[in-house]
């Protein structure tokens, strides 16, 4: 069940980031990850103490190469702290960039273009702070006016390793929320209970 959200709020402005610095940044930080997620897939159980990764979870959200449409991930904490890409880090949730679909992944470089295809933005959660945690996506700008086939996996890297979620969300429609799945965390790190009963998260800030 989707949650309609509205609209209206601005956009991030120019942070004065380097874009080039920016551009090769993401490229080395996805190709960084994706080598990750190859390595568990392959091979979790001798793999998982070789991948020095401080966290506890990891959430990636990956949707296709080239694609100019901007999805959002959005995850809420047990205490209703909200990270998003105005709050890259709240409490122990950390997120690593804004993929806005091609926006700041394109650069004209000599009379070329460098172009990095990939569509993914990534949460880590580093520490066991019990209770419900909200994992949601949001269709936030649409240049295709098409729907957005998101692939969404969270994994449980300690005390031991799990996959929580593998799975394709579908947002049919710019402004579309959904909530990909509640997970409620225990003292000792495990997962108590998971459903998907839809919770809204977005808001927005004019
Ligand atoms: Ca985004
Ligand atoms: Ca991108």
């Amino acid at each position: 069940m989707a949650i309609r959200a509205g609209s209206g709020r601005n956009r991030r402005g120019n942070n004065g980031a380097d874009p080039f610095s920016d551009l090769l940044f993401n490229s080395l930080l996805g190709i960084s990850l994706l080598f990750f997620i190859a390595i568990i897939f392959i091979n979790p159980k001798t793999k998982e103490g070789e991948v020095e990764i401080k966290a506890y979870f990891v959430i990636t959200v990956t949707w296709k190469d080239f694609s100019p449409d901007d999805i959002d991930v959005w995850v809420q904490d047990p205490l209703g702290k909200k990270l998003w890409y105005k709050q890259r880090e709240v409490g122990l949730l950390h997120l690593d960039r804004d993929d806005r679909g091609m926006d700041d992944d394109r650069l004209k470089v000599d009379d070329e273009f460098v172009e990095n295809p990939l569509n993914q933005e990534v949460v880590t959660i580093r520490g066991v702070y019990p209770g419900r945690y909200t994992v949601n996506l949001h269709y936030y700008k649409s240049k295709t006016d098409m729907p957005v086939e998101a692939t969404v996996r969270i994994f449980k890297l300690r005390p031991d390793y799990q996959v929580v979620v593998d799975e394709k969300v579908t947002l049919e429609s710019k402004g579309v929320e959904k909530t990909v799945v509640n997970f409620t965390l225990g003292l000792d790190g495990q997962i108590k209970k998971k459903d998907k009963i839809p919770r809204q998260v977005v808001v927005f800030s004019e």
